[in-house]
C-alpha cells in the first residue's frame, strides 16, 4: 500500500511540486495522479475527493485525503519519524518550520507576478517595488538560515523547508530576477539537484504549454536558467 499524490501540470503547479519533491527525496512509495488546470471538468471534479478543490492532495494508504501542501508535509513528517523530513536538531527544526511557514503565507508579489513555469525562461522582466521587497526578504531569510545552519540547504540537510523554496528557485531562474549572491547560490543548488531536475523533466513532458495561454508573459524568452546576480 502506498500514497497517492494528486497534482496538476507539473511544469506549472508550484504547490504540487513541494509535495512531490518531499515524497521523491525521501523515497516514500507513492503514485502520482496528474490532473490539468484550466479545463473542463474543473480541477475539483477531476480530483474527485470533495471538498478538495486544489492540488496537491495526498491520499494516505488507509484512504485519508490530506489537502494543502503544508498539511501534507507535516502529516508525512509525523508518519515517517525515521526520516529527517524536518531536521532532528530542535534549533534547526524550529528554523526550518519558521521559514517554510513564512513561504506558505507570504511572498505574494513574487507568486502573483512570476507564476512558476519550468518550461521557458524570460529576460528583461520588470521588478516593481513589491517584487523587489520580496527578493530582499528572500536574501535576508536565506542568508540568516544558511548562516545559522552552515548549509548547504537552509537548515543543514535538505528538508521540507527546501521543498517550499524550490519553486522560488525556479521563479528566480525563470524570470531572471535580480538577486543577491546568497540567493543566487541557493537557487543554483536547487537547479543542480537531482530531485528538482527529475521533477522539472516531468514538467517539461506532461501536459500542455500553459505559458502559451493562461500563463503567457510579455517578456522576451531566453535560455533556461536565467540567473541574474545584482
Ligand atoms: N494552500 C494550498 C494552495 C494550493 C493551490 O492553490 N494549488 C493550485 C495549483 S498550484 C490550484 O490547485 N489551483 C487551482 C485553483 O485554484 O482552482 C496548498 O498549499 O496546497
Amino acid at each position: 500500500m502506498s500514497y497517492t499524490l494528486h497534482i496538476a501540470d507539473p511544469g506549472y503547479s508550484s504547490w504540487s511540486m513541494r509535495a512531490g519533491l518531499i515524497l521523491s527525496r525521501f523515497d516514500i512509495p507513492h503514485n502520482l495522479t496528474v490532473h490539468r488546470m484550466y479545463i473542463d471538468p474543473p480541477l475539483p471534479a477531476q480530483i474527485g475527493l470533495p471538498p478538495a478543490r486544489t492540488v496537491p492532495v495526498l491520499v494516505t494508504p488507509e484512504g485519508t485525503a490530506i489537502r494543502d501542501s503544508l498539511a501534507i508535509a507535516e502529516e508525512l513528517a509525523s508518519r515517517h519519524p525515521d526520516l529527517p523530513l524536518w531536521p532532528s536538531d530542535p534549533a534547526m527544526r524550529a528554523l526550518a518550520r519558521s521559514i517554510a511557514a513564512e513561504m506558505h503565507a507570504s511572498f505574494g508579489a513574487l507568486r502573483n507576478r512570476c507564476p512558476m513555469c519550468l518550461r521557458v525562461a524570460y529576460g528583461d522582466v520588470p521588478v516593481p517595488d513589491d517584487l523587489a521587497a520580496d527578493l530582499d526578504r528572500l536574501e535576508l531569510v536565506w542568508s540568516d538560515a544558511l548562516e545559522r545552519s552552515g548549509g548547504p540547504w537552509l537548515a543543514g540537510e535538505w528538508s521540507i523547508a527546501d521543498s517550499f523554496f524550490a519553486p522560488v528557485a525556479a521563479r528566480i531562474a525563470g524570470y531572471g530576477l535580480p538577486v543577491g549572491r546568497t540567493s543566487a547560490a541557493y537557487a543554483t543548488l536547487h537547479l543542480q539537484d537531482d530531485t528538482f531536475n527529475a521533477w522539472r523533466s516531468m514538467g517539461l513532458r506532461k501536459g500542455p504549454d500553459l505559458h502559451e495561454t493562461v500563463y503567457r508573459q510579455p517578456y522576451p524568452r531566453v535560455g533556461w536558467p536565467n540567473l541574474c546576480i545584482r
